[in-house]
């Protein structure tokens, strides 16, 4: 007697189980299969140790300040990396007119994957570091050059160990790869001179007016910049919303599915100026920028943004995992 109704109990909890299966099964069920098929497609690994080393490598030539002597050196290693990656590259060199009116080497650095593919995706970041650490908390750094572990070298990084993977497994797609150069040259704060949005973002601006291919288009282009600070929020930035919200919606469903959630929030902040605003005008590809909001901070960009602070004691290798991992999962799954 006892034996037989722990018998019944057991038929009618396994019964309940295979009923909530076949529950999820069947309503939207297919959908979720048909999004987990989705992630389920081979990517290459995303080591985050190589991503820091990266990194760190840039950081370690010193500022990457157009016209320096670290600028033709870090752009010489870049070059090789990208090209020991199987990449086919374009450097791209003129000279851009900074907010004061003298004039800076610039160096974008391209990368083109199956170039032969019409259909293709552009991943961005800017590679040089800021000449003045005008928010430094101390008044006698102002004038002094940033490392630019953070603003600078964590997007270029990360975009160096996709390049890695992508030697190893080609996308869908066409990739190119952009380092550009003398995004961070916009007046100093505090400066009596004039401060105009044009002054920042020189090397894209520059690519933007002169393409390497004439008539180049890629389906969307996606930034990354700031991506290496401990505890990063990447929020839905106002011009990524206003040219590119369908590009947005694809990379942060890609950063929550992949558990990176924490990294990629729904939060809404105000526009930038940056590289993908100008790509956004100018050249006319959709863009977006993975870019950190620190809601604590007054800047947005966190408390070491523009400061000598800005060095590899403030990177963390899991938000360049996540910045990495979530774009290795949106360009593996196009078609
Ligand atoms: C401005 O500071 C105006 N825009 C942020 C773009 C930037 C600077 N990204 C890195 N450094
Ligand atoms: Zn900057």
């Amino acid at each position: 007697m006892k034996i037989k109704s722990w018998l019944i109990i057991s038929a009618i909890i396994v019964s309940g189980i295979a009923g909530c299966k076949t529950n999820a099964g069947g309503k939207g069920g297919g959908k979720q299969d048909a999004d987990n098929e989705a992630i389920r497609v081979p990517t290459p690994v995303f080591s985050a140790d190589s991503a820091y080393a990266f990194t760190e490598k840039q950081v370690n030539f010193g500022p990457r300040v157009p016209g320096s002597q670290a600028q033709i050196e870090c752009a010489t290693w870049l070059t090789s990396k990208l090209r020991s990656f199987g990449a086919d590259i374009i450097v791209q060199e003129a000279t851009v007119k900074v907010f004061d009116g003298r004039s800076v080497p610039m160096k974008n650095i391209i990368a083109r994957y199956q170039p032969e593919k019409s259909n293709r995706i552009l991943l961005m970041a800017h590679w040089d570091s800021r000449p003045f650490a005008d928010q430094d908390p101390d008044p006698a750094k102002h004038d002094l050059p940033i490392a630019g572990a953070n603003d600078g070298a964590s997007g270029a990084a990360v975009l160096l160990e996709i390049a890695r993977g992508l030697q190893s497994m080609p996308t869908p797609l066409g990739i190119d790869i952009i380092l550009f150069d003398v995004e961070d040259y916009g007046t100093p704060s505090g400066r009596d001179t004039d401060s105009k949005p044009e002054f920042w973002c020189l090397g894209s601006q520059y690519w933007a007016k002169n393409p390497h291919i004439q008539g180049y288009f890629a389906r969307y282009g996606i930034l990354l910049d700031m991506v290496g600070a401990p505890n990063a929020e990447f929020t839905m930035e106002e011009v990524s919303r206003n040219y590119a919200q369908s590009v947005l919606d694809k990379v942060w469903k890609a950063g929550n599915k992949l558990g990176y959630g924490k990294f990629f929030t729904y939060r809404k902040t105000s526009p930038l100026i940056d590289d993908h605003l100008f790509i956004n005008q100018i050249i006319g590809i959709p863009s977006i920028d993975i870019i950190q909001n620190d809601v604590t901070t007054e800047s947005s960009f966190g408390s070491f943004w523009h400061t000598q602070a800005d060095n590899m004691s403030n990177i963390s290798r899991e938000t360049l995992s996540a910045a990495g991992k979530t774009v290795i999962s949106v360009i593996y799954n196009e078609k």
